[in-house]
C-alpha cells in the first residue's frame, strides 16, 4: 500500500502523539492513581502478561507487588519508574500522561550490564580524546553500531531551516552509504521533531508490525485521547514506515542529539531485518548521545571562538594592507583573493565612485549594479546579509548559481559605496557521496531518492547560511574600511593645509622681496639717466656700458613688477560680473599693433562669447597669450595670430594661435610654471611669469587652459571658463 498524496500532505499535521495504538513487541496498561485500578490496555496484554493485569482491576502476581513502590514514584517528582519483572522476563517502565500512570513492558535485556557499562566506559574515554566535531561523529557512530548491532548508524545533521544531512556512518555493509547525503525537512516534520526535542528516543523494531489497539481508545474520566507521546511502545506514522519499507529498511531507532537546549540532530539506526535493541541499551545510546551533545557544544563553542580569532586576523592582514597602498582599494580587493577569507565566500567585488574591483567569483557588473541599486533603495543600514538573495531580490534568480547569498556592508555615507561578498547556489556546492538516484528502486513520493529530488527543490536558489562569526567578521572590516579612508582623507586634509600654509608664506615672502626691490631699480634706471645726460665726455664704449645697466635695471625692475603682481593675485578677491571678451581682445590688440608697428602680422579675431570674471584680470590673460604669441612669431616674416571662442555646453572656450616657432610637447607640463621657459631667454624677451600667471588667473576663475604646439609650426592656447550657471571647474 502506497500512501496517496493527500497522507503526504496530511504527514506534517498528523498527530503522531495519540496513536490510540502501540508496536506489539511489548504491551501497554494505564492506571488510574486514585486506586490503581487498570482503565485502558492494549489489546496483546494476555499474550505478554497473562492474567495479571486485567480492565477495570488492580494489577495482580508480581506486578501487584510494585503498586506500593509505584505510588510513592508518583509523589515523587521523577519522570520515569523503572523495574524488572523477574518472573516473565521482563522490563516495567511507568510514566505519567494526564491524570494517570501509563505502564509499559518489554523483553528484558539478557546481556549482564557489567559489559554496557564497561563498554559505554571506553566509549567516554575515546569521545574526550578527540580533537574535532567529525572525529567525536564518527566515534559516537562506531559505538552505537557495535552496541546496538544495527546494520548501519548514521549521523543526521540539522541545518538551520531543518533539512538533513548525514554527516557521520558506520555500518556492516548490508545497507548502502548514505554519507553525506541530504534530506528535506518533512522527511522528519516539525511535530516529530518537537516530540523529539523531548523525548529523545523511539524505536521501531519491525517496519512491518501490525499495530496493536488500546482498549478503550480514549480516557474513560476525561474522554481525552491517551497522550503516547513520552511511551516507549507508540505506534509511529504509517507514512514513515513507508518510507522505511521504501528505503529498504525493517527497523530503525532514532536518538536526539540535543546540543544546547536544541535538536540538533539525530544518531540514526537501520537494519534491513527487523531489530529489537533492549530497554537498557537504549538508555546507554541515549547516554552516549547527551555525552556527544556535550562535547559538540564545548567543540562548537571552541571552533567559533577559533573562526573569529582567525578572521579578526585576515582582518587585521587586510587593514595592513589598506594602509600601506597607496590606495586603499588596491590593498583590500588584491590578486590573492585574502577579501574572501574574511567572510569564506566564493567572490566579492567592492564598488567605489571610482573603482570597480572584482574577486573570484561574482556576477557580470551590469547585475551587481543592479543589487547595488536594490541595496541602496532599501534603506535599511549599512549591512545586508542573506543566504537566499533570490527571494527578496527576483532578478537574482538568473544568476543564483554565483549569487544565492550575499553579506553587503555600505563604506561610504554619502556615496553608493559598498563591499558585497557572495556565495554560490548550495545545491551547486553539495559534496555528492555516491548517486543518490540509485540507491533503491523507485516506488512511490516517499523515497530516498524523492527526498533528494525534494531536497534539491526546497535549496534552490539557496547559499550555505553565514555564521555568526562570518558576519560579525563582516561587520568588523566595515568599521576597519571607514576608519582607513577617514585617516587617508584626514592625512590628504592634512597634507593640504600644509601646502596652503608654506604657499602663503612663500607668497609674502616674495611680495616683499619684489616689493622692496622695485625702488631701488628704479633708482639705478634714473641714476644711469642721470649720468647720461651729465658726462657728455664718455666715450662710445662707457656710453654702451651706461646703457646695457640702464635696460637691464628696466627688465630687473620689470621682472619683479610681474613677480609683484602674480603674488598679489592669490591673495586678491575677484569679482565675478558679465565680462566682455570681444572689448578685451580688441583692446589688447590694438595695444599690441602699435607697440609692434614694425612687425607683419595677420590679425584674425572671431566673435567671443561673454564671460563671467574679473575683467582686470582676464585682460591680463588676454594680454599675455597674444604678448607671447607676437613674441614667438617675432622670427617669421609674415606673422598669423588668430583669436577665437565658442561656447560649449554651459563653459566658454577662448583660444589664441599663431604660427611662431612653437615647442616640444613632450614639455607641455613645464611650460605654466614659474620662470620655466621652453625657448633661450636671449632668444626672446619676457620675464619667465607670463604664462604661469595666465594660469593662475583662469584657476582663480575655476576654468582650466591648455597648450598646444610643435616645434616651429607654431602653438595654439586655450582657455574654459565655467558659465555663470556652471558649479564645477570648467575643463578646457
Ligand atoms: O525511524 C525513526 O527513528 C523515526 C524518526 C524519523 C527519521 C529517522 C531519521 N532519518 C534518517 O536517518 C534518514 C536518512 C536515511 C531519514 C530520511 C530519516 C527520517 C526520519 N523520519 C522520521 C520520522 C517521521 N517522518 C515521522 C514521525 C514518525 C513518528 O515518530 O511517529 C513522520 C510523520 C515522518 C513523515 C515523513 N517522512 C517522509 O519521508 C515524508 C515524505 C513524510 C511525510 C511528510
Amino acid at each position: 500500500m502506497n500512501p496517496t498524496d493527500q497522507d503526504l500532505e496530511a504527514c506534517a499535521s498528523e498527530p503522531i502523539r495519540i496513536p490510540a495504538a502501540i508496536q506489539p513487541h511489548g504491551a501497554l496498561f494505564v492506571l488510574r492513581p486514585e486506586d490503581w485500578v487498570v482503565v485502558q490496555a492494549s489489546a496483546n496484554l494476555r499474550c505478554h502478561l497473562g492474567e495479571m493485569v486485567r480492565l477495570s482491576a488492580r494489577p495482580e502476581g508480581e506486578i501487584a507487588n510494585h503498586l506500593e513502590a509505584i505510588s510513592n514514584w508518583y509523589r515523587s517528582d521523577e519522570a520515569f519508574f523503572q523495574t524488572s519483572l523477574t518472573g516473565v522476563q521482563m522490563t516495567m517502565i511507568a510514566h505519567r500522561s494526564g491524570g494517570s500512570v501509563v505502564v509499559e513492558v518489554e523483553p528484558a535485556d539478557p546481556r549482564p550490564l557489567d559489559q554496557v557499562f564497561a563498554s559505554m566506559r571506553s566509549f567516554a574515554q575515546r569521545l574526550a580524546s578527540q580533537p574535532d566535531i567529525p572525529s567525536s561523529l564518527d566515534t559516537s557512530a562506531q559505538f552505537v553500531q557495535r552496541l546496538t548491532g544495527f546494520d548501519r548508524v548514521l549521523v543526521y545533521r540539522f541545518d538551520t531551516s531543518w533539512n538533513g544531512q548525514v554527516v557521520a556512518e558506520a555500518g556492516n555493509g548490508n545497507l548502502p552509504s548514505y554519507l553525506d547525503l541530504r534530506f528535506p525537512s518533512g522527511d522528519i516534520p516539525a511535530q516529530a521533531r518537537a516530540l523529539y526535542a523531548t523525548n529523545r528516543l523511539r524505536i521501531i523494531p519491525d517496519a512491518d508490525y501490525m499495530p496493536v489497539p488500546i482498549e478503550p481508545s480514549d480516557d474513560p474520566a476525561t474522554g481525552a485521547p491517551l497522550d503516547l507521546g513520552f511511551a516507549q511502545l507508540r505506534s509511529v506514522s504509517p507514512v514513515h514506515l513507508e518510507y522505511m519499507r521504501n528505503m529498504g529498511t525493517g527497523s530503525s531507532m532514532s536518538v536526539s542529539i540535543m546540543v544546547d537546549g536544541k535538536l540538533w540532530g539525530l544518531i540514526s539506526c537501520h537494519s534491513v531485518m527487523a531489530h529489537l535493541v533492549p530497554h537498557s541499551i537504549r538508555e546507554s545510546c541515549d547516554f552516549l548521545a547527551q555525552s556527544l551533545a556535550m562535547r559538540i557544544s564545548a567543540q562548537e563553542r571552541t571552533e567559533d571562538a577559533a573562526s573569529r580569532v582567525e578572521l579578526a586576523q585576515v582582518t587585521s592582514r587586510l587593514l595592513a594592507r589598506m594602509s600601506s597602498a597607496d590606495d586603499w582599494v588596491d590593498g583590500l580587493a588584491g590578486e590573492d583573493e585574502l577579501l574572501l577569507s574574511q567572510v569564506n565566500a566564493a567572490g566579492a567585488v567592492l564598488v567605489t565612485d571610482s573603482a570597480y574591483r572584482p574577486v573570484g567569483n561574482v556576477p557580470d557588473e551590469a547585475s551587481v549594479r543592479g543589487i547595488i541599486a536594490w541595496l541602496s533603495e532599501r534603506q535599511d543600514g549599512d549591512f545586508h546579509a542573506t543566504d537566499a538573495l533570490a527571494l527578496e531580490y527576483a532578478p537574482a534568480a538568473s544568476f543564483s548559481h554565483l549569487a544565492s547569498g550575499i553579506i553587503a556592508i555600505r563604506i561610504s555615507e554619502l556615496y553608493p559605496n559598498w563591499l558585497i561578498w557572495f556565495r554560490p547556489e548550495v545545491v551547486r556546492t553539495v559534496k555528492w557521496g555516491g548517486d543518490p538516484h540509485k540507491l533503491v528502486k523507485e516506488s512511490g513520493r516517499i523515497h530516498p531518492r524523492v527526498s533528494f529530488d525534494a531536497w534539491r527543490e526546497l535549496v534552490r536558489m539557496q547559499a550555505s547560511p553565514w555564521q555568526e562569526a562570518e558576519r560579525a567578521a563582516a561587520r568588523e572590516l566595515r568599521s576597519t574600511i571607514v576608519g582607513v579612508v577617514l585617516r587617508k582623507a584626514e592625512e590628504l586634509a592634512e597634507i593640504s593645509n600644509e601646502l596652503q600654509r608654506s604657499n602663503q608664506e612663500l607668497e609674502a615672502f616674495s611680495y616683499s622681496v619684489s616689493h622692496d626691490l622695485r625702488a631701488p631699480f628704479r633708482h639705478i634706471v634714473g641714476f644711469a639717466q642721470l649720468l647720461r645726460e651729465r658726462e657728455t665726455l664718455l666715450d662710445e664704449k662707457s656710453q654702451h656700458y651706461l646703457q646695457t645697466i640702464s635696460d637691464a635695471a628696466v627688465s630687473a625692475g620689470r621682472l619683479v613688477d610681474d613677480l609683484l603682481h602674480f603674488s598679489q593675485l592669490g591673495r586678491a578677491s575677484i569679482t565675478n560680473r558679465p565680462v566682455d571678451m570681444d572689448k578685451l581682445a580688441a583692446e589688447v590688440v590694438r595695444t599690441m599693433k602699435l607697440s609692434h608697428m614694425e612687425r607683419s602680422i595677420n590679425w584674425s579675431v572671431g566673435k567671443l562669447p561673454v564671460a563671467n570674471g574679473d575683467a582686470t584680470l582676464l585682460r591680463q590673460v588676454w594680454f599675455n597669450l597674444v604678448d607671447n604669441a607676437v613674441k614667438y612669431t617675432s622670427t617669421r616674416e609674415q606673422a598669423e595670430i588668430s583669436i577665437g571662442g565658442e561656447q560649449v555646453g554651459d563653459m566658454m572656450l577662448y583660444w589664441v594661435r599663431d604660427n611662431g616657432v612653437g615647442f616640444d610637447m613632450t614639455y607641455v607640463g613645464k611650460l605654466f610654471g614659474v620662470f620655466q621657459r621652453l625657448q633661450r631667454a636671449e632668444d626672446f624677451e619676457g620675464t619667465g611669469i607670463g604664462l604661469a600667471l595666465v594660469r593662475r588667473i583662469v584657476d582663480r576663475h575655476n576654468g582650466s587652459i591648455k597648450a598646444e604646439g610643435e616645434i616651429d609650426r607654431g602653438a595654439c592656447f586655450t582657455f574654459a571658463l565655467p558659465s555663470a550657471e556652471r558649479k564645477g571647474r570648467a575643463i578646457a
